[in-house]
């Protein structure tokens, strides 16, 4: 699938922190990703995570990936049973790396199109613990040069290759290696998105799943909610239209159909929690063509912190 617009480098110059993923505006604390012998109830279906780090053209300089606290070994993460779990964590670039059609698998696939380029398996040890671990430095023009996003992309894909505990990390996309420092007009996203919701009664997390021009309608897939959270969409045209949450180790899904006023920009989908507790879940998005749709760290056309303008080339 090839998104049907061009990124328009259009950028806030107050924006001055790194890009994270989670992104800053998402209200999750947390990506999860558990050891391959975890069952999936505890909230991850396919004990990975695939995620693309776009760089814009004009960038020539370094850049690194930073994981906050890669490892599965305590204070963060969900310990079960003993410590057993390792997380691999390999980033990819170069020819289809991102075009490949299994990058955008939203179930598992082992995923390793493109070239390989930095590859750390991380345990349960506690070197890193709430720390950043930084891979890098990464010339841009090793990515895969995508003309629809006009920038280079690159892929990390992370694994839970042991163990039954649940692995909770985040990442950055910085020029620097020793702190988080945005890249101007760089942008991170993914095609499932495993994460933990915060755990406060009535909070309330964003992702934003971007409508490029040619989608009629999406249906939203949602994994392990525990019914314990209340979906509903928003956009220029929906105002909380609710969508369908799944129960305890399934998926919910519902359709719903898109306007040509809702294209060319992120919905924003929110799910607000219900009890106090913890609860990993997983969502995606496909298009009528069963296309899986991204979601970007940094929401486009406005949906709540625009640093970007996209336009349409069809
Ligand atoms: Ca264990
Ligand atoms: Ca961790
Ligand atoms: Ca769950």
């Amino acid at each position: 699938m090839k998104f049907a617009l061009i990124l328009l480098l259009t950028l806030s110059s107050h924006f001055s922190i790194a890009q994270l993923f989670p992104g800053e505006g998402d209200n999750i604390d947390y990506l999860i990703t558990s050891g391959k012998k975890a069952p999936i109830s505890v909230g991850d279906d396919d004990h990975q995570q695939v995620v693309f780090f776009l760089l814009p053209t004009e960038y020539s300089s370094s850049f690194y990936i930073r994981v906050y606290d890669p490892e599965t070994g305590g204070a963060i993460d969900e310990k079960v049973d003993s410590l057993d779990t390792e997380t691999s964590f390999i980033v990819y670039g170069g020819k289809g790396n991102y075009s490949d059609s299994i990058s955008r698998s939203v179930s598992y696939q082992k995923n390793s199109s493109g070239i390989s380029l930095k590859k750390r398996t991380f345990g349960s040890t506690t070197n890193y613990q709430k720390k950043w671990f930084t891979f890098g430095p990464f010339n841009p023009k090793r990515g895969e040069f995508v003309e629809s996003l006009n920038g280079y992309v690159f892929k990390l894909v992370i694994e839970g290759i042991s163990g039954d505990d649940v692995n909770l990390y985040k990442l950055a996309l910085s020029s620097s290696d020793k702190a988080n420092i945005n890249v101007a007009g760089a942008n991170i996203f993914t095609y499932e998105y495993s994460f933990r919701l915060k755990s406060a009664s009535s909070s309330i997390c964003h992702l934003y799943p971007y409508m490029d021009q040619k989608i009629v309608s999406i249906r939203q897939y949602n994994f392990d909610t525990d019914n314990d959270a209340v979906l509903r969409l928003y956009s220029i045209k929906k105002k909380g239209e609710i969508a369908s949450v799944s129960g305890n180790g399934n998926w919910g899904s519902s359709e719903h159909k898109i306007d040509q006023e809702e294209k060319g920009k992120c919905l924003d989908l929110q799910l607000k929690k219900k009890a106090s507790w913890h609860n990993d879940v997983v969502m995606y998005v496909l298009n009528q063509y069963n296309e899986a749709v991204p979601f970007f760290a940094s929401p486009i056309g406005g949906a709540v912190n625009p640093k970007f303008t996209f336009k349409s080339d069809k």
